[in-house]
Formats: C-alpha cells, structure tokens, sequence
C-alpha cells in the first residue's frame, strides 16, 4: 500500500508539473487579425493538486481525488506587478464557480494559480453562484470585479428549480487577494449579466455598460449592450440605461450578445470585445465581435466590422456547453501587444495575440454588416474589384516592361 501510495503520488505530481509547464506554440499562419495558440493556458486539471486531493495517508490511503475541478473558463485579466493574472471562473464538479487567480510571466503558457482562490464576501442576500468577473483597474485607484450574482428565482414553484435571477455582484480590492464586497448594481431592468465598470470616470460618474434582460436565458424585450452612470459604486444605481449595440435579426447576435472585457483606449476610440449569441437547430452558437465607440461619446458606436472575430474551431466546439466562444479579460501591454483570454465551450481558457495597432486596423477596415445577402455578394464584388485593379496595373507594367526591352 505504502508504495502504491508513493509511486501515485510521485505520478500525480509530475503529470500536473509537466501540463503546468508545457510551453505553448503559436499558430503558424492565422488570418492576420490575430494568432491562436496551440494548447488551452489552463483547464480543470490545471488546479493544484493541494484543492483536490487530501495528502494524509491515514484519511486518504487510496490517494483519491476528494474534490474535482471540473472547468476553468471565463477569466477576467489584468497586468498587476509585471505579471499577468487571469482571474478564472473555476467551476467544480458540484456545479459551483468561484474565483481563483493564475499568473504567468509571458501571458502565453505556465499559468499557475495563487495558493487558494479567491475568497468572496457576501451580501446579505448570499448567491448561490458567482461567475464571469470583470476586472477593471479604475482611475479612482481601486481594482473592482464586476461579476454575476446569481440565485433562484425566489417567485418560482418548488417544481421549478432551474429559474434564476442574475444580478451584477461588485467588489474591489488592491490586492487581488482580500476584496471588499460592496451592494450589487441596481438598474431598471429586471435581471443583469455581463456587466462591466468603464475605466475612467464620465461626467465625474461611474460609468457601466449593462446587458439589460427579462429572464435568466432569454433577453426576452430586453437585450443588447446597455450603457448607464451611477454617482457612486458603494451604492451604485443606474437609473437610465440606454442600448448602445442593439441585437439584430439573421445577425451573429440576434439572439443575445454582451460586452466582453473593458474596453482598450486607442487614439481612434474605445475597442470593444463582446459575445454574440444566435439560434440554431444544435442549440445556441456564441461568438466574439468587435466594434469601436467614440472617444467624447460612449454611447456612439463608430465602427463594427460585420459578423464574428472569433468563433470557435476545432477541440473548442466542444465541451460542457458546445459551440460557445466568450471572452470577459484582456490585457494591452505597453509595446501595443494584446493579449485575448476567451473560453471554449465552457470548459476550458485559451489566448490569442494581436496588437492594438492590428485590431483597431480591423475594426476601422472591415466591411460593416449590410444585414442581406445582396450586400455580403457587393462587398466581395467590391474588394475583387479592387485586388483585380491592381493585378491589372501589374500586368501593364510587366506588358511596358517587356516593350522596352
Ligand atoms: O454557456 C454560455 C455562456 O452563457 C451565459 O452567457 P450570457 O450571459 O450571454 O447568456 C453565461 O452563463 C456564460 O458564463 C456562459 O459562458
């Protein structure tokens, strides 16, 4: 037994030490916008072995998994004292989230968690799950986590134990470590997810973009990326929200759509990640889309590329809840790099590079939606007329070229 017990722990230690460290490789070609990587940074199997097994050989002789990690997934982001810290929606096999943080000095590979996750204060109303934070190192100097609070619906039958009601739960911290929790956000709408606090203030007040919704699954009359002020964020009330980025019918996000991480400031205006969600026979298909808002007017969506930025391929349309692609962090490094933690399928959190330069190119230069078929045939018609243009005017030099000669 007493070697059993060695052999599998020496086994178990050097299997999670080996996929720790496992350098991960950039993808050769991509389409430009930017590059995906070989492996997943981290999934359920990443969490130490110190959550998950009991080391005492009297309570433990088997050397048994006593509490599994079942997913790693939708991760808020941040750079915090030259490191860069994913802080992940951990989720174990009773279904539950929590927060946990792994940090990596490259951003790319060897994500480790912190000793323990993220320990969570509570409001008076304790919610049953918390997931999908948001981190935002605001200009009034704290770092908040915005994140969803979500707990049975108190008005459904005991029959019923799937209804929920989502809000959005606040807290900050300096540290990443103890958070304060503050009240959650109160908006109009009747149900929150996918709140996300702007980094800077705006007329001298907080400013969130929301996801206004009806229900716990459907956006119902609700939906599209909402955008409110409050006065202040220990008690944060939005009392007028505005639709900024509305859902559109036979669109990417027809059905729902959310904002992702906060937006980056570049000089040509604020860029934006979000999801977008449509129907389809297999069920829902979440993406991520990009677009642009004004610098003076955060209402103002100036540009949006047509359709998905990313959708998802291969091993990442599948898992927990296939065919699902959603980013919450990201982080723009001082050289312009930018760095995209985004989710497979609900299992598992990938990266992706590109640079600030190359996305804002993207959001400026792409085709905006022309929502019918008729315009999608115009635009290639229009970027072939162009591409033939210039074969054209080389066929013409090479043609007086040849003349000359
Ligand atoms: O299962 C896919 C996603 O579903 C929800 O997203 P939304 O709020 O847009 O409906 C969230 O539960 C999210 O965590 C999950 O990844």
């Amino acid at each position: 037994m007493s070697n059993n017990y060695e052999k599998r722990l020496q086994g178990l230690q050097e299997a999670h030490s080996k996929l720790i460290e496992r350098p991960n490789r950039r993808e050769e070609l991509g389409n430009g916008v930017y590059e995906r990587y070989q492996y997943p940074i981290l999934t359920g199997q990443h969490a130490p072995l110190t959550w998950r097994y009991d080391f005492n050989r009297q309570t433990n002789p088997y050397l048994m998994e006593r509490f599994g990690i079942n997913a790693a997934l939708n991760a808020g982001a941040i750079k915090f004292n030259g490191k860069y810290l994913v802080v992940v929606r951990v989720e174990g096999i009773d279904r539950k989230s929590f927060f946990a943080v792994a940090e990596s000095d490259n951003g790319i590979d060897n994500f480790r968690f912190w000793d323990r996750p993220i320990t969570m204060p509570e409001t008076e109303n304790p919610a049953t799950n918390i997931y999908d934070i948001r981190v935002v190192q605001h200009e009034d100097g704290w770092i908040y986590g915005l994140f969803c609070a979500e707990r049975r619906d108190p008005n459904a039958p005991e029959s019923d134990q799937s209804s929920a009601d989502a809000q959005c739960g606040i807290a900050r911290t300096k540290d990443l470590i103890d958070w304060e929790r503050l009240p959650d956000l109160k908006t109009p709408s009747p149900q929150q997810r996918n709140v996300v606090l702007h980094p800077e203030f705006v007329k001298g007040k907080y400013a969130f973009y929301t996801r206004p919704q009806d229900g716990f699954i459907d956006a119902g009359k609700g939906g599209g990326i909402g955008f409110g002020l409050a006065d202040c964020m220990e008690n944060a009330v939005i009392k007028e929200e505005i639709v900024i980025d509305k859902r559109v019918y036979h669109t990417v996000y027809e059905a729902k759509n959310g904002l992702g991480p906060a937006p980056i400031k570049t000089s040509e205006g604020w860029l934006h990640l979000a999801h977008g969600v449509r129907n389809t026979a297999a069920g829902l298909r979440y993406v991520l889309y990009m677009f642009m808002t004004d610098l003076q007017d955060l209402t103002k969506v100036i540009h949006k590329p047509a359709g998905f930025f990313m959708a998802p391929e291969g091993q990442e349309r599948v898992g927990d809840v296939s065919n699902v692609l959603f980013s919450n962090g990201w982080i723009a490094d001082d050289d312009g790099t930018v760095f995209i933690y985004y989710a497979s399928s609900d299992t598992r959190l990938h990266v992706a590079t590109s640079s600030i330069d190359r996305l804002v190119d993207y959001v400026v230069n792409s085709p905006e939606d022309g929502f019918r078929s008729e315009h999608t045939v115009n635009t290639i018609n229009k970027i072939i007329d162009r591409n033939l243009a210039i074969m054209n005017r080389q066929n013409d030099k090479q043609y007086h070229q040849m003349k000359m000669h």
